[in-house]
């Protein structure tokens, strides 16, 4: 290993050791800037890569509130603004009982890579909250929120830090804060927020920017193989925000996706969730949280696997879209054994380090999360653009440049990965990407 990244690790690994997914996430990232550093000495002279594992500020803060029975509820909240090189903070908000300050670690510092290969001028941050909105009513929501903005509001602004949402935060939590923001500060700053809906400065195409973004991509991968998506199994987690977006621009695209899933299992619909009535199924369970996987089984005729996930049914491509850590090694033989030639990562750091080098022994073509699922933050960036010009831009124009970002994203990648030798390498490449734009301006603006 190139000493330099060698040394580094070392100080983020006894800096916090018991930090396992940001210490995974920054391993993989350095491990991948070798190339970079060998031809690049003046990096390690300005201390380039020990300011860039360090986030420039982490706020942590009470949010206390009352549920409907009246009791008082203490969470804790947290923003970390990992780095402002290239624009103010950006990234989501995501509320869930399993987030640490861990968890916010690592999603900011792949945030601030994302963020760049989007080519917008947005840093990179993240935050969020352990707080667990399911079986919350609507009015305990809405308090935490306003609880949560109450805190945050002070650390936040369309020119510092611009949240958005994530798991757990979606456009009802956002219009929640922004409300509570535009309250406290008695100005109306739709930028300083995104994901808002329609009336108060959103965007057309945010809530689909992710999962269409990540098939948008997808389909350049394809392309680079001579392959299309046409006639294509695809098996995917998770039912949520992203799955929903993947499952529609699939559909659309004339592949078949075949699976969703949750924490209590997955549903196997072989006929693809295709049609209108099933995808407004699948985007209901999400929004009204009412109907569960086994309804969906049971209303469309097809299987529910209770408590397993769905990585040993057969497709060719799969798209983990569900949260972090959900294919590990096991998952990943499974995966290959089907014979699929692609595995593309959507949700944030989804396979284990153990799966990830297993799928690199393997002849299939892997793609990485801060690429994949760039077309989120991406339309949150063209949100910002169009609250600052006080527009709307229409739906053809946002999917229209989202589509070019994702396709720029892919060109980006395997252009650096090719510069250095590397191949078609799209882990690498994006890290490259990424990682240069944010030290080119880290270099410029002198030690700080
Ligand atoms: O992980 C992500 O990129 C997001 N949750 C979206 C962040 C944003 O600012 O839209």
């Amino acid at each position: 290993m190139n000493k330099y990244i060698e040394k580094v690790m070392n100080i983020v690994k006894s800096r916090d050791p018991d930090e396992h997914l940001f210490n995974q996430t920054v391993e993989e990232v350095l491990t991948s800037l070798e190339p970079v550093m060998d031809r690049h000495p003046e990096y390690e002279e300005m201390g380039l890569l020990e300011r860039l594992v360090e986030p420039e500020r982490i706020i942590q803060f009470r949010v206390t509130w009352v549920d409907d029975s009246g009791k008082v509820n203490v969470n804790r909240g947290w923003r970390v603004q990992w780095s402002s090189a290239i624009g103010p903070y950006k990234g989501g908000l995501r509320f869930a009982p399993n987030v640490t300050l861990d968890t916010m670690k690592f999603l900011a510092f792949e945030q601030t890579f994302k963020n760049s290969l989007t080519s917008l001028p947005i840093g990179g941050g993240k935050g969020g909250s352990d707080f667990n909105p399911k079986g919350k009513s609507d009015r305990e929501i809405m308090r935490f929120c306003q609880a949560f903005m109450t805190e945050l509001h002070r650390y936040i602004g369309r020119n510092v830090d611009v949240p958005a949402g994530d798991i757990g935060v979606g456009t009802k939590e956002i219009g929640y804060m922004f409300g509570q923001y535009k309250r406290i500060r008695g100005t109306y700053e739709p930028n300083v927020i995104t994901g808002k809906a329609l009336a108060y400065g959103g965007s057309f195409f945010r809530p689909e920017a992710t999962g269409f973004g990540a098939v948008y991509y997808l389909c350049e991968v394809l392309k680079h193989e001579n392959d299309t998506i046409a006639g294509k199994t695809v098996v995917i987690s998770g039912y949520g925000n992203v799955s929903w977006g993947v499952i529609e621009k699939i559909s659309q695209l004339g592949g078949k996706v075949v699976t969703i899933s949750g924490k209590d299992g997955y549903v196997y619909d072989p006929e693809g969730i295709n049609t209108r009535e099933k995808i407004d199924y699948v985007l209901k369970m999400r929004t009204e949280g009412v109907n569960k996987l086994s309804d969906y089984a049971e209303k469309f005729g097809c299987q529910y696997f209770p408590g397993e996930k769905p990585w040993g049914v057969k497709g060719d491509i799969y798209m983990p879209c569900a949260c972090q850590n959900e294919v590990n090694t096991e998952d990943a033989r499974k995966i290959a054994s089907s014979g699929a030639r692609y595995y593309m990562e959507v949700s944030n750091m989804p396979t284990t380090n153990g799966g990830l080098e297993f799928f690199k022994t393997t002849n299939m073509i892997i793609a990485p999360s801060k690429a994949v699922n760039a077309g989120g933050v991406a339309v949150s960036g063209l949100e910002m653009s169009q609250n600052s010009q006080r527009l709307s831009w229409t739906p053809e124009e946002v999917d229209s440049k989202l589509h070019d970002i994702m396709i720029n994203i892919h060109k980006a990648s395997a252009e650096a990965a090719e510069k250095y030798g590397l191949g078609y390498d799209l882990f690498a490449g994006a890290n490259i990407a990424g990682f240069k734009k944010v030290a080119d301006a880290m270099m410029g603006e002198g030690l700080v």
